[in-house]
């Protein structure tokens, strides 16, 4: 490993990497901004030179990659890892959330870069999920360690899969997606490369908690977003065109402000193969 030139956005969570050039990185340097990445959870390079095809090759060093999305189609067919959001095509993020989490094996990672940006607006939000479980009272680390809850990728993606991929979405974890059904995930999960626990419920897939009142996971939940998204938990990016982010997916949760009008943005985003998320012991 080579040492790499961080600098934090926060005591814990959040750094920018100086100095280094995504193009050309050795080895090693990919192996030091793999581990920089569980570390400090989100990064962010300036000025880089990615294209689609050096964007995916990047992420073919640090890991696996996914399809673009289990059902939203690569951005063209060379490009069949590279998910885009364009506000042109309804493409927004405006709602917390962790990529792909309405999935068996939800991504390990993202990695995203702005291709074209509106003239001000548009940033994005991470939050520190392990900081925010760690910052919970521990009464209620100990209730939410019991819970599970089901997240649901219909609601936000079964009109896409139903009407413009015909029923057809994409090959996820050596299946083709022909229907979302709802997956269970711990509420908290173990972190498996650290053992650090993180809220992993969110706003944007979860849809209730299993085995309680509707009220009572209404109220739960509500706590825990409350309480995961408090500025403390959050870093936040202002774009220029050559940034790139790298998340932790198993750590984070994100937000995409949507305050540009009508305004174009685009962002181009691969992502890494992950694991089964994992519960604390019972
Ligand atoms: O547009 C952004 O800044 C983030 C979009 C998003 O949620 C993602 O790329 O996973
Ligand atoms: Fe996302």
């Amino acid at each position: 490993m080579t040492d790499l030139e961080l600098e934090p956005l926060g005591p814990a969570f959040g750094s920018i990497v100086h100095g280094l050039d995504l193009l050309t990185a050795s080895d090693d340097e990919v192996v030091s901004l793999r581990a920089a990445l569980v570390d400090r959870k989100v990064l962010f390079l300036r000025d880089q030179k990615l294209d689609d095809d050096a964007q995916v090759d990047l992420g073919r060093r640090i890991g696996e990659l996914t399809a673009s999305h289990p059902v939203v189609g690569g951005v063209d067919a060379a490009h069949p890892e590279v998910y885009a959001l364009d506000s042109t095509d309804n493409g927004f993020a405006d709602v917390w959330h962790t990529d792909v989490t309405f999935m068996k094996r939800p991504p390990l990672g993202s990695i995203l870069r702005s291709v074209v940006l509106p003239p001000s607006g548009g940033d994005t939000n991470w939050a520190d999920s392990q900081l925010a479980y760690d910052s919970l009272a521990a009464p209620v680390q100990r209730l939410a360690d019991q819970l599970t809850a089901v997240h649901d990728g219909a609601r936000e993606f079964g009109y896409y899969l139903a009407q413009r991929r015909g029923g057809q979405g994409n090959e996820w974890d050596g299946e083709v997606v022909t229907r979302l059904d709802p997956v269970e995930h711990p509420v908290v999960r173990v972190h498996p490369e650290t053992g650090r626990k993180g809220i992993f419920v969110n706003p944007g897939f979860t849809s209730h908690i299993v085995g309680v009142s509707d009220f009572e996971s209404r109220a739960i939940l509500d706590l825990l977003y409350a309480h995961l998204t408090k500025p403390e938990h959050i870093v936040r990016h202002r774009w220029k065109l050559g940034d790139v982010a790298l998340w932790d997916n198993r750590s984070t949760a994100h937000y995409a402000n949507r305050d540009y009008g009508t305004d174009r943005r685009v962002m181009h985003r691969i992502t890494l193969r992950g694991d089964i998320p994992a519960g604390p012991p019972n």
